[in-house]
């Protein structure tokens, strides 16, 4: 059995419409091979087959895990309690369980990174999570090297490379592996789904890394659209912050995906809205909420079904909406009444960025 390097799909020449298709003259020949799909995702950028199907993903991470010596998980830091993969977590208890977490180079360029460990720690800690954290860009490799030694150091030699679905697993292994040329290298994509099976390097140092289909945690609001859409809410650019006054009567949201309006709070109170994608928080008025529910004319489809729920944020604390951003609330303490497709999960966390300062301001 022989598996495309890029994605880990099973090589064949049979159906052209399927994982894994090369055709039978390219196949014949020995070696690594790209499959057809990787091929055209790394040179046109599409992907004319879709993700990996959910099932199939999360059955080969299971197996690949019970015979790992070790679990990198990696996290999308700008997605963070959505990009947890919890059945993942779960299946480590006994073995030692690393996260990677993923794209510090979106934080905005002031961020303290040893303040974003600190609030990874307690995070967490919180989640009573127990795994070893490292903050890490694999785009652009920072902090790649120091886990490079933190994996050395633990003298494990099979590790597998696994999270939710474009968390950047494939990038990071690519830059831990350090390949000597591009056709070697997992394939890497904006497109969620990307992976299909495991697929192995070996590195004479560290031993074989595995990479894995990404997981997909229930409530994501981007994986709800198709995936030509969920591209646009995919964290790409760097976090943004928009900031409005959020006194009550107040309301800021995403267009077409979130509303969120103040019920109380005090005259001053300011709202930040972060994305770090296309999507951008908005300030909009609280007598309009269905024009901010229905999507742009010509944009993403829409969500059909909302459902709303109030929450007292705290000054210093913010909602994440997952698959989206977050909303953070400064100054004064606020209820908000925050209005979300149905299915999609929100979680209230102290603040990510200047978390400390922002809080004392009661
Ligand atoms: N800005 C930034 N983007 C990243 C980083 N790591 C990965 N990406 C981008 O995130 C997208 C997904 O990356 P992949 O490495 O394919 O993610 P994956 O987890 O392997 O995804 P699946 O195989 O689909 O589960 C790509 O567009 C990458 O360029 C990072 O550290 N910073
Ligand atoms: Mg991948
Ligand atoms: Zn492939």
């Amino acid at each position: 059995m022989r598996q495309c390097q890029g994605c880990g799909a099973v090589l064949q020449s049979g159906e052209a419409g399927r994982p894994g298709y090369l055709p039978q003259h390219i196949l014949e020949n020995r070696g690594k091979a790209l499959c057809q799909r990787c091929y055209r995702i790394r040179h046109y950028g599409r992907d004319e087959l879709g993700p990996v199907a959910e099932k199939k993903a999360s059955e080969a991470v299971m197996q690949a895990a019970a015979s790992a010596e070790a679990v990198i998980m990696v996290v999308d830091l700008m997605d963070f309690e959505a990009s947890l993969s919890w059945d993942l977590i779960r299946s480590c208890r006994h073995t030692p369980l690393i996260a990677a977490v993923n794209k510090a180079d979106l934080l905005p360029a002031k961020t303290r990174h040893r303040e974003v460990m600190d609030w990874i720690r307690k995070r967490f800690s919180e989640l009573g999570i127990t795994a070893l954290p490292a903050l890490v860009s694999a785009y652009t490799g920072e902090g790649v090297d120091d886990l490079r030694y933190f994996l050395e150091a633990l003298e494990h030699r099979r590790w597998l490379v696994a999270g939710a679905s474009n968390s950047g697993k494939s990038t990071l292994i690519n830059g831990l592996m350090q390949h000597q040329s591009s056709g070697d290298a997992a394939t890497v994509s904006r497109f969620p789904g990307t992976t299909q099976d495991t697929v192995s390097w070996e590195d004479c140092r560290l031993g074989r890394f595995t990479d894995s289909p990404g997981l997909i945690p229930a409530g994501r609001l981007c994986d709800m659209l198709p995936q030509e859409h969920a591209v646009a809410f995919i964290p790409d650019q760097r976090l943004q912050g928009k900031v409005y006054p959020f006194a009550a009567g107040s309301s800021m949201a995403v267009k077409g995906c979130a509303f969120a309006e103040s019920l109380a709070a005090g005259s001053d109170t300011v709202a930040v809205g972060f994305t770090a994608s296309n999507a951008v928080w908005q300030r909009s008025s609280c007598d309009n909420r269905s024009y901010w529910l229905e999507p742009t004319p010509g944009s993403f489809p829409g969500f059909s079904d909302f459902r709303a729920v109030e929450l007292d944020v705290g000054a210093g604390q913010e909602v994440l909406v997952h698959g989206l951003g977050w909303l953070a609330i400064r100054r004064h303490d606020c209820r908000i009444r925050l209005t979300v497709p149905s299915g999609v999960k929100y979680t209230l966390r102290q603040n990510l960025i200047g978390g400390r300062r922002h809080g004392a301001g009661r």
